[in-house]
């Protein structure tokens, strides 16, 4: 698999939560880190079938305007009681956006009502991308369980609705480090640098 040899990329997004924490897990191997916000890149419209389409879309677009690496994330919640909606919908469900991400938290748990399947997984594609055009892939996984109320104020999105397996608290109330080594997110940016640091 073709190696970074830049020292610098951009990460192909506009959302502040998932800046952080890709920054954050990128930062113990020297390289700089830029976000799509402060090269003030355009957003390309979404328009793939899938998170990877998604996510090249996104690298691509940056990689070609900024002019270097880009690493693009599409990602969302996979809730199983509704077929894996929102999936790749999540961020257009919050939509008209109100109080956050309350207003798509309250719609889902209305959506699965009194359902006993309250499992989901959030689904996190990343894909890097050279100004060549040429891209890499990798997806990460994790599952757990919607709880209502929500609780917590740590991370974005979704995440004081959704208690990953093997804890009894939900992704606003653990510390970023947890979050940070099982989420979807931690999962490909692991495979990411594994493979082409
Ligand atoms: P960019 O396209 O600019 O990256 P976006 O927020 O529109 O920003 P997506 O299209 O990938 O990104 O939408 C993903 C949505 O899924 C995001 O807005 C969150 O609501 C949700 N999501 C993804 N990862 C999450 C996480 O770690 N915790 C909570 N919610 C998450």
């Amino acid at each position: 698999m073709r190696k970074l040899t830049e020292k610098q990329i951009v990460l192909a997004t506009h959302n502040a939560g998932k800046v952080k924490e890709m920054q954050t897990i990128l930062a113990p191997f020297g390289i700089k880190v830029l976000s799509a916000g402060d090269l003030n890149l355009t957003e390309p419209e979404e328009n793939g079938q899938t998170f990877i389409e998604n996510a090249k879309i996104k690298a691509l677009a940056a990689a070609k305007e900024a002019n270097m690496p880009a690493l693009g994330d599409d990602s969302g919640l996979c809730v199983h009681a509704l077929n894996d909606r929102p999936g790749i919908y999540s961020a257009r469900y919050n939509e008209p956006k109100k109080n956050g991400f309350m207003y798509a938290m309250e719609k889902l748990n209305e959506e699965l009502g009194s359902a006993s399947d309250r499992s989901a997984h959030f689904s996190c594609a990343l894909v890097i991308a050279w100004p060549d055009g040429d891209t890499a892939e990798f997806e990460g996984k994790v599952t757990g369980t919607l709880q209502w109320p929500v609780k917590g104020t740590n991370g974005f999105g979704y995440d004081p609705m959704f208690v990953p397996d093997g804890y009894d608290l939900s992704f606003a109330e653990l510390p970023a480090e947890v979050k940070n080594t099982i989420s979807h997110r931690a999962r490909a940016l692991k495979l990411f640098t594994d493979n082409c640091l």
